[in-house]
């Protein structure tokens, strides 16, 4: 379906200063409520949110589970954040490719919302100090959230690997997933380390959210060319061999943070339980 223009993602680049506090204010605000009682370790409400992706590390990365998985994870992410914190502006995605080769250089990484990004020396990076989320603690890993730029990576997130993914490497839903976790994501992830090159623990930078936000309108533009696409999907839904099928009744959960739901809620975006497109899907 198409028709829900009630929320649309927006990129980051066309929000208001107004905006983008509000938006970064209420993933802070995650960060001091208090957990629901789902991980021991955790103290709020955000470090069970990253425990919630960790736990689950094995079982969605590497496999057509994937994107299905990670879109679960941004609406129970906007869910958290309309009803525990108030949240009501737009989201943000980020257009990483519009700042690939000086992602530094974005407005994203300053004092004002995200905070910094060093680059890293001798493969290491430093603990978040300023911005909303300085002084952030991974708690999975009682670490400081860590950022250090490795621009052998982050130079190769390009509009080149969005075509590919989306044309050529796209035919089936399976090679459009293994194109797009491979390729800008991996190197998104890998390229601002430490603390969001670990794969089970990532979410503990809240850039993480701006950067699945891309990942996802990747899979929505792929959507959006086929329209059949909205309501099938193929692949594997686990690792085992032969695997599991991925269906539309294959189960999403986060572990008791918000209610599990099926790979057909999520599926077509602007369908009846979420309902959301972006300002731009060319
Ligand atoms: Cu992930």
């Amino acid at each position: 379906m198409a028709g829900c223009r009630n929320d649309i993602r927006r990129r980051w680049g066309t929000l208001s200063a107004g905006e983008r506090d509000n938006f970064v204010g209420a993933i802070r605000c995650l960060t001091q409520r208090p957990p629901r009682g789902i991980w021991g370790g955790a103290r709020s409400l955000y470090d069970e949110l990253v425990w919630v992706h960790s736990q689950q590390n094995g079982e969605i990365h590497g496999l057509d589970l994937f994107l299905p998985w990670h879109r679960y994870y941004l609406h129970v992410f906007k869910r958290l954040l309309i009803e525990q914190c108030g949240f009501n502006g737009p989201i943000p995605w980020w257009k990483e490719t519009n700042n690939a080769g000086n992602f530094p250089a974005s407005d994203i990484f300053s004092d004002r919302w995200f905070g910094a990004l060093p680059q890293a020396s001798n493969g290491a990076g430093q603990c978040l100090t300023n911005g909303a989320f300085g002084g952030l603690v991974d708690r999975i890993n009682n670490r400081c959230v860590a950022r250090g730029e490795i621009k052998s990576e982050t130079n190769e997130i390009t509009l080149g690997w969005e075509d590919i993914c989306h044309g050529q490497q796209g035919n089936t839903f399976p090679q459009h997933r293994n194109c797009v976790e491979l390729s800008n994501h991996s190197r998104m992830h890998r390229g601002l380390g430490p603390t969001m090159a670990n794969a089970a623990t990532s979410p503990a930078d809240p850039v993480f959210f701006l950067h699945h936000q891309y990942v996802d309108w990747q899979w929505k533009r792929w959507q959006n060319a086929q329209p059949s696409r909205w309501q099938t999907i193929s692949g594997c839904a686990n690792k085992a061999n032969p695997c599991a099928p991925l269906t539309r009744d294959t189960r999403l959960s986060s572990l008791g943070l918000y209610r599990d739901m099926t790979v057909g809620e999520i599926l077509d975006t602007e369908g009846d339980v979420t309902c959301y497109t972006y300002d731009n899907l060319i």
